[in-house]
């Protein structure tokens, strides 16, 4: 019988909503396929990032961040879709930021390390430890938290040791066949990705509540010769945020809408047009009816 000589596996980026798992993906994976913002719950959704080479492939899960409050059904399924992402994967890469052990990771640290399967601890943000001399002690006060396979501690933003990280995962996947062909890079379509990266904007743009009461559908995505067609409503749950968005002069919406559109002709590598509606549905994101209709499955 022929020995298969190449190693593939599912590997779940977990940990407290951001701690920087949507940014260790992209870096990871080589692309951007998973959006970023510096606030918390930013990723709604499970997304593969696959990362193949010559001999191995490894396939990375990016999950939502893992926390206690489950007031809200959009929390309820933020935790659902991050727990379910936990089970059946041959290695779980648990993310803290170097800054320290909070007791926001408690709760993440406690699912993982009963999943029964190898745990790396990532330690991210490497570039913000202003004293290298903490990294030591930092390490081994965290390796009496749990069995971890090993401690790495890397930047996403940079990329250092992002290297380690790699090849700690790989000696914990199995020998066989990959598990997806060698050019896919996501489990995910251009259209998902294109809503997405409008949501990013949203995120990155607004404060307050605003991001967190917002949704995105992609109501048309055509491709013509050279260029992609997208037409997106954006959905917000009360009548007195559709202002907030739209700003003075349609000037915010303009904003995101352009920004939304260069990450998607970089992405998509096609010049693209790109029309935005807001409108609103009330309550939406406590609604597991509207929730289900926006495309917040329980995929796993
Ligand atoms: N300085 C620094 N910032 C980082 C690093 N990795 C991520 N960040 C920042 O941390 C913030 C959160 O990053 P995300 O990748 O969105 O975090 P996440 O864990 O996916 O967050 P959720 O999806 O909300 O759970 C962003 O502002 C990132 O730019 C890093 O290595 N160094
Ligand atoms: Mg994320």
């Amino acid at each position: 019988m022929a020995v298969t000589t190449t190693r593939s596996g599912l590997v779940t980026l977990a940990g407290r909503p951001n701690a920087g798992k949507s940014t260790l993906l992209n870096r990871l994976v080589g692309q951007k396929i998973s959006i970023t913002s510096s606030r918390a719950q930013t990723t709604r959704h499970r997304l593969l990032g696959i990362k193949t080479t010559e001999h191995a492939q490894i396939v990375y899960v990016d999950t939502p961040g893992l926390h206690t409050d489950n007031k809200g059904v959009m929390n309820r399924h933020l935790n659902r879709v991050a727990g379910a992402s936990l089970h059946g994967v041959d290695c779980i890469v648990l993310l803290i930021a170097a800054s320290g052990w909070t007791k926001a990771d408690e709760y993440p640290l406690q699912l993982v390390a009963k999943q029964g399967v190898p745990v790396i601890l990532a330690i991210n943000k490497l570039d913000q430890l202003k004293d290298r001399a903490k990294l030591l002690p930092l390490m081994e006060i965290l390796s009496h938290k749990s069995e971890f396979a090993e401690i790495v501690p890397v930047s996403a933003r940079t990329g250092a040791n992002t290297d380690d990280l790699e090849n700690a995962i790989l000696k914990h996947l199995p020998y066989q066949p990959f598990l997806y062909p060698a050019d896919q890079i996501s489990d995910r379509g251009e259209r998902f990705l294109a809503s997405e990266l409008i949501r990013e904007q949203i995120f990155r743009g607004f404060q307050q509540e605003v991001p967190y009461a917002t949704a995105v559908s992609i109501e048309q995505f055509r491709r013509t010769k050279g260029a992609l067609h997208v037409e997106a409503t954006i959905w917000v749950e009360k009548e007195g945020q559709k202002p907030i968005l739209i700003g003075k002069d349609g000037q915010r919406l303009k904003t995101v809408g352009s920004r939304a559109r260069l990450a998607m002709q970089k992405l998509f590598g096609a010049k693209v047009h790109l029309h935005l509606w807001v409108k609103v549905r009330e309550g939406w994101s406590d609604n597991a009816r509207a929730l289900r209709s926006l495309g917040y499955t329980d995929e796993a």
